[in-house]
């Protein structure tokens, strides 16, 4: 297929008033009458009305009421429906269309389809013309009335947006339910459910004193694990109350799971539907970080109610209006409910870590794409960490740019300006800027925007230089940006740097300074970049400074930046700035990492220095640091993010390094790991609170280095310890971490364990999941994971078609598992060939997140680049590869 471009954006030839769908919903044949009051668009030249449709049976088309001529496009896109003959004028008219599909037929999970026996929609971004034809385009907006009818026994509840208005009995042992939204919306928010669930159900009244029914449907057996998702909806709907006086608009406001689909959630007006990852949690089947994972999920959903819902994408290039918005939100929310200054922090360190992890990489890859794509083949392939993760981080700095406070009179203006519109992210950025008309935002708009339009990840370069004659510290900056597919070159970014100056005793010091040899003197923390290079000379200093950079992770940046080991250790100790104080040590494990990594000959036992051995030590036992804080500092440096520093890469190199780097903390701090997890015992009941949860993933790590220091000390104590907790555990988080102690250490208990863990858990299909999970992503000694992982592929509870479960073996061998992946054989990639043509199969959306495993092959090492060649042109020569997985191929070939 061709690409489809943001400059060819016209208006929809004609507008959808309201829609009246009625649905007799059978798994094998469901009949869909859609009856649509439409007129010309009056502001564009008159043209034939042109319908999306996809995998329909199309029985009748009648216009006002009579039989009308039709005809049927089929393009490299799809089908449309043709009507050429329609009334001349503005005046509406109604359409009428009676067509029939397959729900249970529907492995793409893009539609109508069916999961355990229940049906479910996911419309968003072009799903809803696999139920019906449409103008399948986001900025047409219409009010829906919906009809259910089912068999009463099989589909007992009937759901669909809005408020339901009418139920009642009909012949056959069928039922019906009416359903009606007040609300305007795109098609792609459009939803509906017919199933045997129960629900959670919760009345609430809101500040402003409108009573609402919040309910959570679930499986019968699954309503225990809804508490968690009930509180986390509460506490969102009183957040964006009082952060943004933003209401909930609905009488009734609904979540649905199910564990057949294709991504977290989905925000459809008034009925949002998860996957069941994000809405199940109990203390005895989730973790910490799945208590999390709900919390965001059911926040970021319910803010899309108005990031999304009331204010619509004008088209899909946009999406990050709705998504980086609605990211930065959810990351808000849970910055908020941290009760503790220290657990704001490790959530930002957490999310900027997904950001360098997976955002970083795409950026400088063969998909990389601005936060506002100028193109696709699939849109499905652009909801990607650049439009959410990277988006939110552009929001962000509008935030730091123009204040928290100033943020949310700009976001008041938006919706001022914008309710019940389809807008641009022109549109957002301006009423940001318009309501804080004295800010740096409104003064540089233009250019700030380029961080919409410019792809790739800039690099900030800074070298300072101390000249104490003076008693001042020249502290130069620099920025550039790489170039990316059809972005050769880049225009300098708005960067807004917060900064700091540390004394080598770790005290603060004061900020004077000119810039750019001006007159004027600074003393802000944050000072903002835009252009090629500033100079900034800071005064009074009676000793050379540390600078502290970037702090907060400040902009989406890689600051390049010669630190002494001395003044990362520096940093380490006191930065007053807890993200670059893990940055630090970051940047210290790196750096030993790095310089192994390169150097000739077998990998040293000792990769690490006492210095760096003794920080480590010494932050493991500082009382007044946070466990959490203590885990993160304490976790070196993914291999894939060791991987993105280096211009050639040898993955299985990288691997032993960092394994002898966590071998040589494991014994090195052995008697303060053996205190940390001590010191983490605690008898109170479980909660999943930061702090508490901080003290588990703590003393997790810590049973990782103890059973990890077994064999090299002879120890036998500590796996027979881990064993027992693994037993004992009264929460899954502690299960889960004993469990993966002793796989990651493969010791001998391992086996008896996994084999228990399964027994226990047969029937909790997210707990199957990280069963299987845990075992693709252990660490690979001797190429020993692929084929645990082909024997795992025919366990009775492996299924490719459950998106859920293919992730948890497949994309956690491929994706999660850098050393078991690529193999000097190559088998690796055969698998990885094998799987996305299978996957592609049944479900192309699917199919082409696994394709992007390799998008990263042009900087493998020998022989790995060209077996990963190799494999991707076998993927391409496939001549029946979905557009979805062409697209990625194509551009990991180009
Ligand atoms: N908006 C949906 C994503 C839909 C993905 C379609 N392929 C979930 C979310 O971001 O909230
Ligand atoms: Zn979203």
């Amino acid at each position: 297929a061709t690409a489809i471009h943001r400059a060819d954006y016209q208006a929809p030839a004609y507008w959808i008033a309201t829609v009246e769908l009625c649905f007799d919903l059978d798994p094998a044949k469901t009949r869909v009458l859609n009856r649509m009051q439409l007129r010309r668009n009056p502001d564009v030249p008159a043209q034939a009305l042109r319908l999306d449709g996809e995998e329909l049976n199309l029985a009748r088309v009648l216009v006002n009421g009579q039989g009308t001529s039709f005809r049927m496009d089929t393009t490299e896109r799809g089908q449309q429906l043709v009507l050429e003959n329609l009334p001349e004028g503005d005046e509406p008219f109604t359409l009428e269309i009676f067509t029939t599909c397959c729900p249970a037929k529907n492995t793409k999970l893009m539609g109508l389809f069916v999961s355990q026996d229940t049906f479910f929609t996911q419309c968003e971004a072009e799903g809803f013309r696999r139920i019906t034809y449409f103008l399948d385009r986001p900025d047409v907006m219409a009010l829906y009335t919906v009809t259910l009818r089912a068999d009463r026994d099989k589909y007992p509840v009937l759901l669909s947006n809005g408020n339901l208005v009418e139920e009642g009995t009909l012949d056959d042992g069928r039922h019906f339910a009416k359903w009606v939204d007040p609300f305007k919306k795109p098609a792609y928010l459009f939803a509906l459910v017919a199933g045997k669930l129960v629900a959670r159900e919760q009345r609430i009244r809101s500040r402003a004193g409108n009573d609402h029914l919040l309910q959570i449907f679930v499986r019968r057996g699954d309503l225990d694990k809804t508490e968690h998702a009930m509180l986390s909806l509460m506490h969102s709907i009183a957040w964006d109350e009082a952060r943004f006086g933003l209401t909930l608009d609905l009488e009734r406001f609904m979540i649905v799971a199910t564990s057949d689909f294709n991504m977290g959630a989905m925000e459809n007006k008034g009925l949002n539907i998860f996957n069941t990852k994000y809405v199940l949690a109990s203390q005895a089947t989730a973790t910490d970080s799945d208590f999390s994972g709900v919390e965001s999920v059911v926040g970021h959903e319910y803010f899309h109610n108005w990031t999304g819902d009331r204010v619509t994408c004008r088209d899909w290039f946009q999406l990050s209006l709705k998504e980086g918005l609605t990211v930065f939100r959810d990351q808000e929310f849970s910055m908020d409910l941290c009760a503790e200054a220290s657990a704001r922090a490790v959530k930002r360190i957490e999310d900027v870590r997904v950001l360098r992890t997976v955002q970083f990489p795409e950026d400088a890859g063969p998909m990389a794409h601005p936060v506002r794509p100028d193109a696709y083949i699939e849109i499905s392939n652009f909801y990607t960490v650049t439009i959410y993760e990277k988006g939110a981080e552009v929001v962000r700095m509008m935030q730091t740019l123009v204040g928290r406070d100033g943020f949310a009179k700009g976001m008041t203006l938006y919706f001022e300006r914008h309710d019940g519109q389809a807008v641009t992210c022109d549109d957002f950025a301006q009423a940001i800027a318009d309501a804080n008309p004295q800010s740096h935002l409104a003064a540089l708009l233009p250019q700030f925007k380029r961080w919409y339009a410019q792809a790739g990840t800039p690099r900030v370069h800074a070298a300072g230089h101390y000249d104490a004659e003076n008693r001042s510290y020249t502290l130069t900056l620099s920025q550039s940006c790489p170039p990316t597919p059809d972005q050769p070159v880049k225009e300098p970014f708005v960067i807004p740097v917060a900064l700091g100056l540390v004394a080598a005793n770790g005290a603060a010091l004061p900020l004077q300074y000119t810039v750019d040899s001006g007159e004027t003197n600074a003393s802000e923390a944050l000072f903002t970049m835009t252009q090629a290079g500033h100079t900034l000379v800071f005064h009074g200093l009676d000793a050379e400074p540390v600078p502290s950079l970037l702090r907060g992770f400040s902009a989406p940046v890689i600051l390049d930046i010669e630190y002494s080991d001395a003044q990362l250790l520096t940093l380490l100790a006191h930065d007053s700035d807890p993200f670059n104080r893990w940055e630090a040590a970051q940047r210290l494990a790196l750096r030993h990492a790095l310089n192994a990594v390169s150097a000739e000959g077998d990998v040293p036992a000792q990769v690490l220095d006492g210095a760096f051995v003794e920080a480590m030590r010494a932050i493991l036992r500082e009382p007044a640091l946070d466990a959490a804080f203590k885990e993160l500092v304490l976790t070196l440096p993914s291999e894939g993010y060791i991987a993105e520093q280096l211009a050639v890469v040898d993955p299985q190199r990288i691997h032993a390094v960092r394994e002898a780097m966590r071998l040589q903390l494991a014994v090195a701090l052995q008697p303060d790991w053996a205190a940390a997890w001590e010191a983490s015992e605690h008898n109170g009941s479980y909660s999943p609170d930061p702090l508490s949860a901080g003290r588990r993933a703590l003393a997790g790590l810590a049973l990782v280095n103890l059973n990890l220091a077994a064999a090299p000390t002879g120890d036998t104590v500590w796996p027979g310890r881990t064993y027992q907790r693994f037993k004992d555990a009264d929460n899954m988080t502690d299960r889960a971490n004993a469990l993966s102690a002793l796989v990651g250490a493969g010791h001998e208990l391992a086996k008896p364990a996994l084999e228990r863990f399964h027994a226990l858990f047969t029937d909790e299909a997210l707990v199957i999941d990280k069963w299987f999970q845990m075992q693709a992503s252990a660490p690979d000694r001797g190429g020993d994971i692929l084929p645990l992982v082909k024997q795992l592929m025919k366990h009775p509870d492996f299924s490719i078609q459950n998106p859920n479960r293919a992730r948890s073996l497949v994309f956690a061998y491929c994706n999660g598992n850098p050393a078991g992946f690529h193999r000097a054989d190559g088998a690796g990639y055969a698998f990885w060939v094998e799987q996305v043509l299978a996957m592609d199969a049944i479900n192309p959306q699917v199919a082409a997140r696994l394709a992007r495993a390799l998008d990263r092959w042009k900087k493998l090492a020998a022989p790995y680049q060209a077996l990963a060649r190799e494999a991707i042109s076998r993927v391409a020569a496939s001549t029946s590869l979905s557009n979805d997985v062409r697209e990625v191929i194509t551009r990991a070939l180009a």
